[in-house]
C-alpha cells in the first residue's frame, strides 16, 4: 500500500512527537517541515529525515503531500488549517481549530466539502487522567461541582508566543482541554462567569504571569470551577481536578488518584503522560488507512470554544453569559 506524504508546521515540541510518530509507522513517510525561524528549521532537518521549506503557505500547496499536521502557535492555527483543506490536504491541528470561534466554525464545513480529514488533537481525553475519571465516575454517586486547577510558576518569563495575547490567545481558548475534559465529562453548558487578570510587560503585547477563573454551570446542573494560572507571580505548582458526588469524591494531584467514599481510601493509578502524541498519531492514521473512527469529532472541540468565547466575554463585561446551543 502508498504510503501517505506527510507535512509538518511547526518545529517544537508537538511537532517533534509527531515526526517521531510518523518515521515509526510504515503507513506514512515525512516528506517536508516548515517553521518559524530558519535555524530551528535546520535543527529539525539535522534532526529528522526531512526537507526544509521557507512557508506554510508553500508546504500546505505542495501537490505530493497528503496529510498536514499543524503544530504551531495558537493565532495561526486556523489560517494554516483552512488553507490546507482549500488545498485537498487531510488537516491534523494541535487544539485550538483556532482561536476565534467563528473562524473555527467555518474550517469545519471545509473538510467535508473536500471530503478530507479534519482531526483536532485532544491528547488529554485518550491520558490516564481522564480515563480514570470516566472509569470511576459512576463509583461517586450524583455528581454536583468539579474544580480543575491547573498553575504553573515560572521563575524567569522569557517574551515566548505562550506568554503573547495575540499568539497564546485567551487562556481558556488557548488551553482548550481545561474546558473540553468538563464538557466531555458533564455535557452542555448553560452560562459561564469569569474574570482574568494579566501581568503585562509594559509597552509589549507580552505577559508575564495570567490567572483566569471560570465557572461553568452546566444544563444539568453540575457547577465546575476552572482556574488556569502561569507565570512568576506563582510560588507553588497544582494540578488539581477533583468531583463531587453524592456518593464520593475522585481527586487527581498530579499523577496521583484518589477515590474517597465513607471511611474508604482507595488509590487509583493514573499512567504517565507521555506517549500522547504517538497514540494520537497511530489513531489518525488507523482512520486514513483503515477507517477506525477517531476518539474525538471536531464539532465537540468547536463546543468547547464557544464554551470559551462566553468565558471571554464574561472576562471583559463582569455578567453572567449564556451558553446558547442553537445559535
Ligand atoms: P513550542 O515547542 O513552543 O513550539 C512552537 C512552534 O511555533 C515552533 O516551531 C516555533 O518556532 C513556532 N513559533 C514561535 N513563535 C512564533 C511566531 N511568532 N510566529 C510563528 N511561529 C512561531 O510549542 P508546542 O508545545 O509544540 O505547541 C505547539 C501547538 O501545540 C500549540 O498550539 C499548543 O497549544 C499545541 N499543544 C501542545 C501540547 C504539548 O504538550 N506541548 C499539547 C496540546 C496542544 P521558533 O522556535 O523558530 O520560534
Ligand atoms: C498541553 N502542554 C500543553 C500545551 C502546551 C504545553 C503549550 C497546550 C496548552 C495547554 O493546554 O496548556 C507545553 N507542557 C508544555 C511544556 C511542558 C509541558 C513546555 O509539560 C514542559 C515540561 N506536554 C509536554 C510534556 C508532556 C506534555 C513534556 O510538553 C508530558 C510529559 C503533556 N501537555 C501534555 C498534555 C497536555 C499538554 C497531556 C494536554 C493538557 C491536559 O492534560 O489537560
Amino acid at each position: 500500500m502508498k504510503s501517505l506524504k506527510v507535512g509538518i508546521v511547526g518545529t517544537g515540541y508537538a511537532a517533534k512527537k509527531r515526526a517521531e510518530a510518523i518515521l515509526a509507522d510504515k503507513r506514512a513517510k515525512l516528506v517536508y517541515v516548515t517553521g518559524n525561524s530558519p535555524e530551528k528549521i535546520q535543527d529539525f532537518c539535522l534532526n529528522f529525515p526531512v526537507t526544509g521549506i521557507d512557508s506554510w503557505q508553500q508546504l500546505v500547496n505542495r501537490e505530493e503531500l497528503d496529510l498536514i499536521f499543524v503544530c504551531t502557535i495558537n493565532r495561526d492555527h486556523g489560517a494554516i488549517a483552512g488553507a490546507a483543506l482549500e488545498s485537498s490536504k487531510h488537516v491534523v491541528v494541535e487544539y485550538p481549530l483556532a482561536l476565534d470561534f467563528a473562524e473555527a466554525a467555518a474550517i469545519i464545513p471545509l473538510a467535508a466539502r473536500t471530503n478530507k480529514l479534519l482531526h483536532v488533537e485532544h491528547i488529554e481525553l485518550i491520558g490516564g487522567l481522564h480515563q480514570a475519571m470516566k472509569q470511576y465516575l459512576s463509583d461517586i454517586g450524583n455528581v454536583f461541582y468539579a474544580r480543575y486547577i491547573t498553575i504553573a510558576p515560572q521563575r524567569e518569563v522569557h517574551p515566548s508566543w505562550k506568554y503573547h495575547r495575540e499568539m497564546f490567545g485567551f487562556p481558556l481558548a488557548a488551553a482548550l482541554s481545561r474546558i473540553h475534559r468538563l464538557t466531555d465529562l458533564f455535557g452542555k453548558v448553560e452560562t459561564v462567569t469569569c474574570r482574568d487578570r494579566y501581568w503585562d510587560i509594559p509597552n509589549t503585547d507580552y505577559f508575564k504571569s495570567c490567572l483566569c477563573n471560570a465557572q461553568l454551570h452546566f444544563c444539568n446542573g453540575i457547577i465546575a470551577d476552572i482556574i488556569y494560572g502561569k507565570g512568576d507571580v506563582f510560588w507553588h505548582g497544582n494540578r488539581t481536578f477533583e468531583i463531587h458526588g453524592d456518593k464520593g469524591t475522585l481527586i487527581f494531584e498530579g499523577q496521583k488518584g484518589t477515590l474517597i467514599r465513607d471511611k474508604e481510601r482507595i488509590e487509583i493509578p493514573v499512567v504517565s503522560r507521555r506517549g500522547l502524541f504517538t497514540k494520537d498519531t497511530k489513531m489518525v492514521l488507523d482512520y486514513l488507512t483503515d477507517n477506525i473512527p477517531l476518539y474525538v469529532e471536531p464539532e465537540a472541540s468547536l463546543y468547547a470554544l464557544r464554551v470559551a468565547e462566553k468565558a471571554r466575554q464574561a472576562s471583559e463585561t463582569g455578567q453572567v453569559i449564556k451558553v446558547i446551543t442553537n445559535e
